[in-house]
């Protein structure tokens, strides 16, 4: 593999990203997986075929947020960006070029033309696209809705062996950083970064990778979060539930963590925070502070394997991406267990 400085910021201008807006899971049975996200998780159908399903959210407008596309092991083969023009894709093609990535330019999904595929520095597959069809935004078919619908797509999270590096990586590509989860000795643990104006269309979690942690949907409220536990609960299907329904810290959205059929994280999120001054500050929290990722603790705290299993990503000709380790500590090195099962901060979350 040829070794790509992702802190280099190219000559090229970054291309005017606007936001995360679909990613393409390999799944193993197209069926089972239709099950999941469209009878259960109440996604749309924009189109299908023997071999894919192009899926939506309710206030979409452009033709998907989600591809299942069948294979014989679960993966990630793109995470999608959209950018504001054609010419921002062009620009997006020049940019990592210059970086050094591997760059291919076509039509990879339907409903979305003149897009570019690159592997980036991390050996993520990011795709940069523009045109895309516009179909129906369902957004007011309360009637076809079912509780616990979903609404938009809201963000990507992806293991990173370097997260400092990866934070100036996207930083140069025109993100902000939200929010981050440091020590006192300057490691970064976790980086949530946006290009639109709410605290993340990915967060960047330490860990061997490249890996996927998961994608996420925004529901309304947190209502419809509750309401998809319960109704999780009455299919018999409550063994999908992984994490939550809780409250982080990071970003104080309320969320769940589902795995869907082939062990894909799904997350449910809802009511995070407006980030779109230029100026919104940063907000870092200590590693030891308990409540960081769970701001209530009990049984909403994260599971060990929340930390530890994550799907494998694909390079542009859908070979399994080899995993390089981690080289700073990783935030089980230096909490217990996996959270929350101690308090580890130096008591000044935590009074008593
Ligand atoms: O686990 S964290 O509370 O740090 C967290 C995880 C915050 C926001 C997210 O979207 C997430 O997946
Ligand atoms: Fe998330
Ligand atoms: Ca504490």
């Amino acid at each position: 593999m040829v070794a790509i400085d992702p802190r280099y910021k190219p000559s090229t201008p970054a291309p005017n990203i606007l936001r995360a807006a679909y990613m393409e899971l390999i799944v193993t049975d197209l069926q089972r997986s239709r099950h999941f996200y469209v009878d259960v998780l109440g996604l749309i159908v924009t189109e299908e075929n023997e071999n894919e399903i192009y899926l939506r959210t309710y206030e979409e407008y452009i033709h998907h947020n989600l591809v299942l596309k069948k294979g014989d092991a679960p993966a990630v083969s793109a995470y999608a960006f959209r950018v504001a023009s054609q010419d921002d894709v062009y620009l997006a093609e020049a940019y990592f070029k210059e970086l050094g990535c591997e760059v291919r330019r076509g039509d990879f999904s339907k409903g979305v033309r003149n897009a570019v595929r690159v592997v980036d520095p991390f050996g993520f597959p990011y795709e940069f696209f523009y045109e895309t069809d516009h179909v129906e935004r369902k957004i007011r078919d309360y009637d076809e809705m079912n509780g616990s619908s979903l609404m938009r797509l809201d963000h990507f999270n992806q293991i990173v062996g370097d997260v400092e590096g990866a934070a100036i990586y996207m930083q140069n590509l025109g993100f902000k950083v939200t929010e981050n989860i440091m020590d006192d000795e300057g490691t970064t643990y976790a980086a949530w970064v946006t290009r639109k104006s709410t605290v993340h269309d990915t967060a960047l979690t330490g860990g061997d990778g490249p890996l996927m942690h998961h994608v996420a949907f925004s529901a309304g409220e947190k209502n419809n979060i509750i309401h998809l536990c319960d109704r999780l609960g009455a299919l018999r299907m409550s063994d999908c539930i992984e994490r939550g329904p809780g409250r982080h810290g990071v970003s104080n959205a309320f969320y769940l963590y589902l795995r869907d059929p082939d062990g894909h994280r799904i997350e449910i999120y809802t009511s995070d925070y407006y980030t779109g001054d230029p100026d919104n500050p940063t907000l870092t929290w200590d590693v030891h502070d308990d409540q960081r990722r769970s701001w209530w603790g009990g049984t909403s705290q994260v599971v060990l394997s929340w930390y530890t299993e994550n799907s494998p990503v694909l390079d542009l000709d859908g070979n399994v991406q080899p995993i390089r380790p981690r080289e700073d500590k990783g935030e089980l090195d230096v909490t217990v267990g996996a959270d929350g099962f101690i308090y580890t901060d130096k008591g000044e979350h935590n009074p008593r």
